[in-house]
């Protein structure tokens, strides 16, 4: 299915080539302190960048071959701004407040059968506020984000899930990103309203990437999984050894930026936060059962751990060619290791200096075009370029993966152009190995992701 980006149609308009993360907060709602954020913008804290000054060899490699070096502005060091997290101070005053909390069971509130539960889709601003005023009435609520990362550089959001004891309710977050904030900025960080999640690591740092939203009392049933050493932290094992029901994890890597969203998506959608309530008081029976006598020590354990997820932050991933080539480099080392290893990373040097070409290549492409990298040219074949080298030969470089990305094909010229002058270059020229020339640490051991 060919879809159209969602994301051109964003409010905030896609910019990859920036360094810093300028948080989007706009107002500060359960604030302890007055917030401004003209003052709050002020308190940021400027890094020097890590990136490496790649200026000479772009010069000599990549403008000879007629690539526009503002491709690759990102590689040149940057000023990058760190702000702090808004609602650190609050978040910290709750934490102070655990010991005092009564460590009593609760009583577990049955969930409703799914199927008699009302799943209502909120795609305009007007059904937003529809289901802010409902979520106005309740103490909490169990929240969960679908997001999609392949067709696009940093990712976006595509659904928020939310769901009472009593509702269900899937937030069309790609009609509606520009709106969240402004709708649930205030549930969100309201300490007396628990958001529960599950495996909240990621979720935190899309809402406050996509939304500028921040959880302020979260209670993470992840971590509550881990406190209790439980076999499995899935979400899917909570649901089949509490609840009972089988997640069909097929949809967790599926193209959500689909619409409509067909049926089995939303139902799927739906599941991942209509138990979670339930879940969320049974795992904390479990935990205050397992605590020494009335102290609840393990869950304010899982409480205070899910207070440290909730600090978790966005940050701009600044691109590091070395650990960028290394991660290639310790994939290609098991592969090519037999009779063709050359270095200690299993490259000859020319093979070396064309990965390290083609690793900055695709990801200047990813950023200007708003693609991924696995997208723009996976490692598979980055590595088949690596292994048969196919300079100043298009057509090898079509030809030398199954299937070939469209920015591959489109390029074929400049890539085959590219893979020649890495090699030529690799023995003699220092510049090329500027951003490289420190020893690579051991490759680790462990499948990088690809
Ligand atoms: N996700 C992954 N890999 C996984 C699990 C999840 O990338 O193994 C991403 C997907 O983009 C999914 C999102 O939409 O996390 C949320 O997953 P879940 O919390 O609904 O399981």
């Amino acid at each position: 299915q060919n879809i159209s980006p969602p994301q051109q149609t964003f409010p905030d308009k896609v910019d990859n080539s920036q360094a810093t993360f300028v948080p989007s907060l706009l107002a500060k709602p359960h604030s302890l302190a007055p917030f401004d954020r003209a003052e709050y913008l002020a308190s940021g804290v400027s890094k020097n960048s890590q990136l490496f000054d790649c200026r000479d060899m772009i010069k000599e490699h990549y403008e000879k071959l007629g690539i526009d070096s503002s491709l690759f502005s990102f590689l040149l060091p940057q000023e990058t701004i760190e702000y702090p997290h808004p609602y650190a101070a609050e978040i910290e005053a709750l934490r102070a407040t655990l010991p005092t909390l009564p460590m009593a069971p609760v009583t577990e509130q049955m969930y409703l059968p799914m199927e008699s539960t009302p799943r209502t889709w909120v795609d305009t601003p007007e059904l937003l506020e529809d289901m802010r005023q409902k979520l106005l009435q309740v103490r909490e609520i169990a929240v969960d984000l679908e997001h999609h990362s392949y067709r696009s550089f940093r990712g976006f959001v595509c659904l928020m899930q939310i769901s009472t004891r009593t509702e269900d309710f899937l937030v069309d977050t790609l009609a509606l990103r520009g709106h969240l904030q402004a709708a649930l900025g205030d549930i969100f960080a309201d300490p007396s309203v628990v958001k529960v999640l599950h495996g909240a690591d990621s979720d935190i740092v899309w809402l406050e990437r996509d939304f500028g939203l921040y959880i302020v009392n979260l209670f993470d049933t992840g971590q509550a999984a881990r406190v209790l050493q439980l076999p499995h932290f899935s979400l899917a094992h909570l649901l089949s050894s509490v609840v009972g029901v089988s997640a069909d994890k097929r949809y967790q890597l599926a193209d959500w930026r689909i619409r409509p969203l067909p049926r089995e998506m939303a139902h799927y959608a739906q599941m991942d936060t209509h138990y979670l309530l339930f879940i969320w008081d049974r795992l904390r029976n479990q935990l205050l059962a397992r605590s020494g006598s009335g102290t609840g020590q393990l869950l304010l354990t899982a409480m205070a751990r899910s207070l440290d997820v909730s600090l978790k932050r966005h940050a701009t991933e600044a691109f590091d060619p070395v650990l960028a080539f290394m991660q290639v480099a310790a994939r290609t080392q098991r592969r090519t290791a037999p009779g063709g290893a050359h270095s200690a990373d299993g490259l000859s040097t020319k093979q070396r200096a064309v990965a390290r070409a083609l690793c900055i290549w695709r990801e200047g492409i990813a950023r200007q075009e708003d693609e991924s990298v696995p997208y723009i040219l996976p490692n598979s074949h980055l590595l088949r370029l690596v292994a048969t080298l196919p300079a100043n030969d298009r057509q090898g470089v079509i030809s030398c993966s199954h299937s070939c990305s469209p920015a591959v094909r489109a390029n074929a010229d400049v890539l085959a152009a590219l893979i020649h002058t890495a090699m030529e270059s690799a023995p003699e020229t220092a510049n090329f190995h500027l951003p490289f020339s420190s020893e690579l640490p051991s490759a680790p051991s462990d499948e990088s992701s690809s």
